[in-house]
């Protein structure tokens, strides 16, 4: 049989919408993109009156290896979990195998042109007989996943300025500040001189729950009163990173805005606050996305990649959902590296992104 004639639901749904064959270019259908209104927040997730998150201690754990195992376990046994069910004992692959299949990815958010695509490719594979069965099947995946998240890997390598500025930015909720206190955390046990940035005014305690995270590494943070303007917080830090002399500063940002300006003006101006201090910064402009979220994720990545100059992903949260797909839809849709994951609350749970340990970490038993 002539594997290619198959198209599979979806497939054949964005073929009827788009009128054309599938191409390179596809883009995600509107009725799976959340509203793109960005003046006010995408995804509201945490109250402005929420409390400051106690800093968890950290306790002796199981090696990262086995943590991100644990971490990606809902996702594991919502993908590779159901492929195994699928293709369990399957001694020939054929066309209706793969239409299963794109049904898997696509529910499981890799999102459908990465799915459209994987299938695509696995189609060839199966025309060229290297599928024999279940096993090669699974094994192909595996591999293609992992070269379209390899094609864009770039670890964040923060020695080649100094001061380097890294802006970090997100809708509310997401884990920016988490991520932050991690990274102090990370960078100053590294041996990095770290300064922190408290530019989000918005919140009342804000500020504070960046201090009690820059206070476990010792990390000092500039900061102005609630409702100042987020410009003259990074103004300061960074008149004192030059001062100071420090290796990185990292500067959080609100998630939203007291007033109606668009968050995307309010990101362009801090940008320019910091080029003028510091030419050519920010070095890194790391978009924190919530994996729990799924396709919002991906809408979020979309608004920010065009309108704020993103140039790496932190992917939050990814313990406890069973949308961790959605790192593999995001870095290949936008084609933005992901620097760092997300997999518990505590100051060890984040790690530099390396996808040869996420895939393993998914696909082995
Ligand atoms: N389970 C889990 N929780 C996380 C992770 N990262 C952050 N969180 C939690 O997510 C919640 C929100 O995190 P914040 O760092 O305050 O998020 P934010 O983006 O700074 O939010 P705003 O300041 O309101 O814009 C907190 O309860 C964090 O502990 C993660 O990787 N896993
Ligand atoms: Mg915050």
């Amino acid at each position: 049989m002539e594997p290619t004639e198959k198209k599979g639901f979806f497939r054949g749904l964005i073929d009827k919408i788009t009128g054309t064959e599938t191409t390179e270019t596809l883009s995600v259908p509107q009725e799976m993109v959340v509203s793109e209104t960005v003046a006010e927040p995408i995804v509201p997730q945490t109250p402005e009156t929420a409390p400051v998150p106690a800093v968890p201690e950290t306790q002796a754990k199981p090696s990262f290896f086995e943590r991100l195992k644990s971490g990606l376990k809902k996702t594991k046994d919502g993908l590779v979990g159901r492929i195994d069910t699928l293709i369990l004992g399957k001694k020939t692959i054929d066309a209706d195998t793969l239409e299963e299949l794109e049904e898997i990815l696509i529910t499981s958010d890799i999102g459908v042109k990465t799915t459209v695509e994987l299938i695509r490719t696995l189609e060839q594979r199966l025309g060229r007989n290297e599928l024999k069965d279940g096993e090669a099947l699974r094994g192909a995946l595996k591999e293609e996943i992992l070269s379209r998240l390899t094609a864009h890997h770039r670890p964040l390598d923060i020695s080649s300025q100094r001061p380097f500025v890294l802006l970090v930015i997100g809708v509310n909720g997401v884990g920016k500040t988490t991520t932050i206190g991690k990274l102090a955390s990370r960078f100053s046990a590294a041996g990095n001189k770290v300064l922190l940035a408290a530019a989000d005014t918005f919140r009342a305690a804000a500020a504070e729950q960046l201090i009690a995270w820059g206070d476990r590494s010792g990390v000092d943070v500039i900061r102005h009163k609630e409702g100042a303007d987020p410009s003259a917080v990074v103004f300061d830090a960074c008149k004192a990173a030059v001062a100071r002399d420090v290796d990185i500063l990292i500067i959080d940002t609100a998630g939203r805005l007291h007033t109606k300006v668009n968050l995307m003006e309010e990101m362009k101006k801090i940008r320019r606050v910091i080029d003028r201090e510091i030419p050519g910064a920010p070095h890194e402009t790391l978009l924190v996305l919530d994996a729990a979220t799924g396709q919002n994720a991906v809408s979020q990545a979309r608004i920010f990649k065009e309108s704020a100059g993103v140039t790496g992903l932190a992917l939050t949260k990814l313990d406890g959902t069973a949308k961790g797909g959605i790192v593999v839809a995001v870095s290949h849709e936008f084609a933005l590296p992901v620097r760092y994951i997300g997999v518990g609350e505590s100051i060890d749970d984040l790690r530099d992104f390396d996808p040869q340990e996420f895939t393993d970490a998914l696909f082995q038993a």
